[in-house]
């Protein structure tokens, strides 16, 4: 199935020929124009390299989004890094908040508007990639991410995600308030309950962000300050307002006290009543 528009109707490039090139090519498409004779079309048609892009930090939320991409070999991942101040680093399904050795992006401080600085990170290999974001306390928080992952397995992204998770709870002594939720039912968490999970470490993780000088990184704690100076400001004011009710009733005692001498008591003393009487 072929056709020509303007083909000479003499000589060797007739409509006629081109058809019968396309049929010796074996079912093959043909194409116009450049169906030299011996040229074979390949088996496979080539990859083409997909880039795939990963937001790191949307919305000041501590993840990356998509959490995972299947990406084949050649390809690039894309991270586009979002205000605040994250990492690309790549780790271990072992250890999901410990770099190993691999790729580093290095910490990428973004202000808010700016544009997002890029990190790439080439696929050379169909194995899984596993990383993290290097920032204090952001992998504990389950700011991790995973390249091929494999999602019908044991080494699937959300199984990584609990890893990154518990190793920050280590560190807190032990306490374990999800244990109850994550084993009922043995399923993959679901994204409503990792939400919640997220909030609650994010309030820990403001304590522990203030107390080391971090805690401009996190959204979360700058609306706290903003919190904290509307109610220093309060209090400020409610000072303020006792202050000037005070000065106010200084003020009243002290012109009542003052009437009395000198305005009030010429009028009403008796004196002049006790004069015309007398
Ligand atoms: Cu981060």
């Amino acid at each position: 199935m072929v056709f020509a528009i303007n083909p000479p109707s003499h000589g060797e490039n007739t409509f006629h020929a081109f058809q019968n090139k396309a049929k010796e090519s074996g079912g093959a498409p043909a194409s116009l124009g450049h169906a030299t004779p011996g040229q074979k079309w390949e088996e496979k048609p080539k990859h083409h390299p997909k880039e795939h892009h990963v937001l790191v930090g949307p919305n000041g939320k501590l993840e990356y989004s998509p959490h995972y991409v299947k990406a084949a070999v050649g390809d690039t991942v894309v991270f586009k890094f979002q205000p605040k101040n994250h990492t690309v680093t790549q780790s271990s399904f072992e250890n999901p908040c410990e770099g190993n050795g691999g790729f580093k992006s290095g910490f990428m401080p973004v202000a808010p508007g700016a544009q997002s600085p890029e990190f790439k990170v080439e696929v050379k290999d169909d194995k899984p990639i596993w990383g993290y974001c290097g920032q204090v306390n952001h992998c504990q928080q389950g700011m991790v991410f995973a390249i091929n992952p494999d999602e019908g397995g044991a080494k699937n992204f959300w199984t990584f995600k609990e890893k990154a998770l518990k190793s920050g709870k280590k560190s807190d002594g032990g306490k374990k308030s999800d244990g109850g939720k994550k084993s009922a039912g043995g399923k993959k968490p679901s994204t409503e309950w990792d939400d919640d999970e997220d909030e609650t470490l994010a309030a820990n993780h403001d304590s522990l962000g203030a107390a080391d000088g971090l805690a401009s990184d996190d959204g979360v704690s700058d609306s706290l300050k903003k919190y904290a100076v509307i109610g220093l400001a309060l209090l400020g004011a409610n000072i303020f307002l006792a202050l000037g009710v005070l000065v106010i009733a200084i003020l009243i005692y002290v012109r009542r006290n003052s009437k009395g001498v000198s305005t009030g008591a010429p009028r009403y003393v008796p004196v002049n009543l006790k004069d015309s009487d007398a």
